[in-house]
């Protein structure tokens, strides 16, 4: 496998970074989790966009344009033979003395990997997942916004870990005041009287890709979407809950903390949402 890392495709052996880095010793740095499909990168510009926003928020100036960072995205995918895959795109603050402070970061590190991806298990769409919420909460965006995308990923690697305790594949996390933010790792939606709601991005969640994706479905199909505060009684009681994210795409959701969603199979309504993300991953996206 052929890596980027810092202007040169080197191979996955030579891939190594200094234990000096700043992502390595704090975090510092931010990623995106892209799809290829069919030769295309979907929604690259969007993925591109929301980096420099997380970079923005972390006071981190990145060291190429948007159109250079497109560009060693679509070559790590050609060199590396892809036409389905997954990318992981990270720039971290660089490498600096053990300071706490960025003034000792030099460059920032910009690495793209590019692989082929494990999809998740069939039945996860065909049976839908049982979830649980877990005490971890999503961290208070005025300590740490969840709208970046950082590399500090510890809070939500705690609530999948307590997710797995609980045998559950994914989990639910409330903000600090109680109302359902997201998942560790995707976005939630639900169903009630012929509306879809997903929790409004100021409850603290990832601004994600997939979750923009279905609120443009939901408007081409014609269902209302609402963004609002919502509870976990809301979704114990409601007809139909997905989630979506970069790797699920849209995956149904039948039980939340031992409740039955709606009859406790994947709804009619989700599955129009899956056949059509589907359809535009296939047909949409940057061709590398
Ligand atoms: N919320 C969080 C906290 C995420 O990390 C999403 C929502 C969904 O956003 P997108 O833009 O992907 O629709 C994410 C992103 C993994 C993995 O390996 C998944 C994400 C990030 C890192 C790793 O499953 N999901």
């Amino acid at each position: 496998m052929k890596i980027y890392l810092d202007g040169d495709y080197v191979d996955e052996a030579d891939a190594r970074i200094s234990v000096f880095d700043h992502g390595l010793l704090y975090g510092d740095g931010v990623f995106e989790g892209i799809r290829l499909y069919e030769g295309c990168v979907f929604r690259l510009d969007e993925h591109l966009e929301r980096l420099e926003f997380s970079a923005k928020a972390i006071l981190l100036d990145l060291p190429l344009s948007r159109d250079e960072i497109s560009e060693i995205v679509c070559e790590t995918c050609r060199r590396n033979g892809l036409t389905n895959g997954y990318i992981r795109l990270i720039v971290t603050r660089g490498i600096g003395n053990l300071g706490l402070s960025p003034d000792s970061c030099g460059r920032p590190t910009v690495i793209v990997i590019a692989d082929t991806i494990e999809l998740y298990p069939v039945e996860y769409y065909e049976k839908g997942l049982d979830i649980v919420t877990v005490p971890t909460r999503r961290i208070n965006p005025a300590a740490l916004n969840p709208a970046v995308k950082s590399l500090n990923y510890l809070n939500n690697v705690l609530a999948r870990i307590e997710a797995s305790q609980h045998g559950a594949p994914e989990a639910i996390m409330l903000n600090d005041q109680g109302y359902v933010a997201e998942c560790t790792g995707d976005n939630i939606f639900m169903l009630s009287r012929e509306k879809v709601y997903t929790p409004d991005t100021s409850c603290g969640a990832l601004k994600g890709i997939t979750r923009d994706t279905v609120i443009d479905i939901a408007e081409d199909l014609g269902i209302p979407l609402v963004e609002a505060d919502l509870t976990r009684y809301d979704f114990w009681t409601a007809e139909e809950c997905f989630l979506t994210g970069t790797a699920a795409e849209v995956v149904p959701v039948v039980r939340i903390d031992g409740r039955a969603i709606g009859n406790g199979k994947p709804g009619a309504v989700t599955q129009r949402f899956i056949d059509s993300f589907r359809k535009r991953a296939s047909h949409e996206g940057t061709r590398i």
